[in-house]
């Protein structure tokens, strides 16, 4: 009886022992299964959307672009005359209700004005290398319109201010409204502006002059033209591409930039850069997306 009554509790310890190895090799085998789906449902979702990305490059072109303009850093030094309103700050922005005002020296009866402040070109995007040319662009309002007034640059070489090459030497002839007054530096640019892209600019009057002057300063400004390439990508697929990265290739250079654009699907987007330009000749223009897939366009 004692025999039968033990050999049944080892039968039936076999049989608990024999349950939870089932139970726990269904545990392993579910955990795994679902970890082997959701991983293939993963790469299938990311082969999806990179099989539907599809953005082109449908154009590339050399382009002249002109910059923001860079505006002064700090108040400006009146060599001549008084500051009589105002501060540097309000010529930075035009037609935005704000000006600084300036006055010609009390001296009669000669009257004079001179002032000049400086102003930083940022060449990170705009290498000098890429520059034509810069502009220098006065908004300005002037009591009377007895005489002329003019716009000078400090010239590094020469250690003066000067408008030797610049397109305009005549001045501007104030019409006592807002006026604006641009004057370009042409191809002698370079000697106005230092390699870190600082420039001085000078505002004055004509001379001597029997009416004191008071001039009223909305904006003064210098920008550059630079030559750079305008891409116009187009993203005919259902997704929103990101554009990471760039190739320009010719027969003796490969080059790769940077890129962070998005092109949303549906959409066309021009796209400019200005810190390298197009070689001569045939080339190859080569984008890369986050998802891994490439465009290229051929140009010449
Ligand atoms: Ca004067
Ligand atoms: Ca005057
Ligand atoms: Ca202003």
């Amino acid at each position: 009886m004692r025999i039968i009554t033990s050999l049944q509790l080892k039968r039936d310890r076999r049989g608990v022992s024999n349950i939870i190895v089932v139970v726990l090799s269904l545990v392993i085998i579910i955990a795994v299964t679902s970890n082997v789906v959701l991983w293939s449902y993963q790469m299938n979702q990311l082969d999806w959307e990179k099989i539907r990305e599809d953005v082109k490059i449908s154009n590339s072109t050399r382009i002249s672009a002109r910059s923001p303009w860079f505006v002064v850093q700090s108040e400006y030094t009146v060599n001549n005359g008084s500051r009589v309103n105002g501060t540097y700050e309000d010529t930075r922005v035009a037609d935005d209700g704000g000006w600084e005002t300036f006055q010609e020296e009390e001296n009669p009866p000669t009257y004079r004005l001179d002032a000049n402040g400086t102003f930083i070109i940022d060449v990170s995007p705009y290498l000098l290398w890429s520059v034509s040319t810069v502009e220098i662009q006065l908004r300005y309002r002037t009591s009377d319109a007895v005489e002329n007034w003019y716009l000078k640059a400090y010239n590094w070489t020469s250690n003066a201010f000067s408008d030797s090459g610049f397109n305009s030497t005549t001045g501007h002839t104030p019409t006592t409204e807002w006026d604006n007054y641009t004057v370009n530096l042409t191809g002698q640019w370079r000697s106005y502006v230092q390699d870190d892209g600082t420039m001085r600019v000078k505002v004055h009057d004509e001379g001597n002059d029997g009416v004191e002057t008071t001039v009223d300063i909305d904006f003064l400004g210098v920008r550059v033209v630079a030559s750079g390439v305008r891409f116009t990508f187009r993203n005919e697929g259902a997704l929103t591409s990101h554009l990471v990265s760039m190739w320009i290739v010719n027969s003796t250079n490969h080059q790769r930039y940077d890129t962070n654009i998005f092109v949303n699907s549906g959409r066309t987007l021009n796209y400019t850069r200005t810190d390298f330009s197009l070689p001569s000749g045939q080339y190859t223009v080569k984008i890369v997306t986050e998802r891994g897939n490439t465009a290229v366009y051929s140009g010449s």
